[in-house]
């Protein structure tokens, strides 16, 4: 299979973060038909070849996908969103050097997944199976999936809805960044990796400064 992202999109990052771990696992996580699977395969086949959305069925226990991205090489871990199998989320979280929070940002009727997406994600946050995600430095990005169709609202709506400055603060004061993507038209696919890579980056450096310091 191709791949959607050419290493010349990568070289700018590269050449400004040439410290950056070279190999690294990102989790991916969010609720059923969040559009996970739609994701990963977008960042494997680009737009020109396949312009329709890339067909799916329901993950029955993980995908798993393999990215290059100029010099770096990162796997993608994504678990089922399925109810009954989230239980098994944490048995990726030791692997994650990162996560991504995926919402449907066309399920916003009251009483929607969306807000089901803002009770688990905080959950995440304060799970001590999870404690990743309370370290403030952490990466863990929100990705507002489906922006393609009409209506979608805007991230400060989404952000509001989900609580992400309540989440902040769960985090200490650690950032969660909202990045709007579309798996139709690959929009926002390129913010994520380079994001992910200058996010992996950072947390990698401090944690190594701080034990050197230590
Ligand atoms: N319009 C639009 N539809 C999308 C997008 N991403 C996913 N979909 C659709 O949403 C549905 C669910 O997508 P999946 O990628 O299977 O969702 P998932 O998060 O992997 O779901 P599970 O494997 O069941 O946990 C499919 O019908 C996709 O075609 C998108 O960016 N835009
Ligand atoms: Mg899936």
């Amino acid at each position: 299979m191709g791949a959607a992202f050419s290493s010349a999109d990568a070289v700018a990052t590269d050449l400004l973060l040439p410290n950056a771990p070279k190999i690294f696992t990102v989790v991916m996580l969010g609720l059923e038909g969040a559009g996970c699977t739609s994701l990963l395969s977008r960042l494997l086949v680009p737009t020109d070849e396949q312009p329709e959305l890339p067909p799916t069925s329901p993950t029955l226990a993980l995908d798993r996908v393999d990215v290059s991205y100029g010099s770096h090489r990162i796997h993608f871990w994504n678990p089922s969103g399925h109810e009954r199998m989230r239980n098994l989320w944490p048995l990726s979280f030791p692997h994650a050097h990162a996560f991504l929070f995926i919402v449907d940002a066309t399920s916003t009727a009251p009483a929607s997944s969306l807000d089901k997406a803002k009770e688990t994600l905080h959950g995440l946050c304060t799970s001590p199976k999870t404690w990743t995600c309370a370290d403030p430095d952490f990466p863990l990005f929100v990705l507002v999936n489906k922006i393609d169709v009409a209506g979608t609202p805007s991230l400060k709506d989404v952000a509001a809805a989900m609580d992400i400055e309540g989440l902040t603060k769960l985090r200490c004061g650690g950032e969660v960044p909202l990045l709007a993507t579309s798996a139709l038209t690959g929009a926002g696919l390129k913010s994520v990796l380079d994001s992910l890579v200058a996010r992996v980056s950072h947390y990698h450096i401090a944690t190594h400064n701080a034990r050197i310091e230590e």
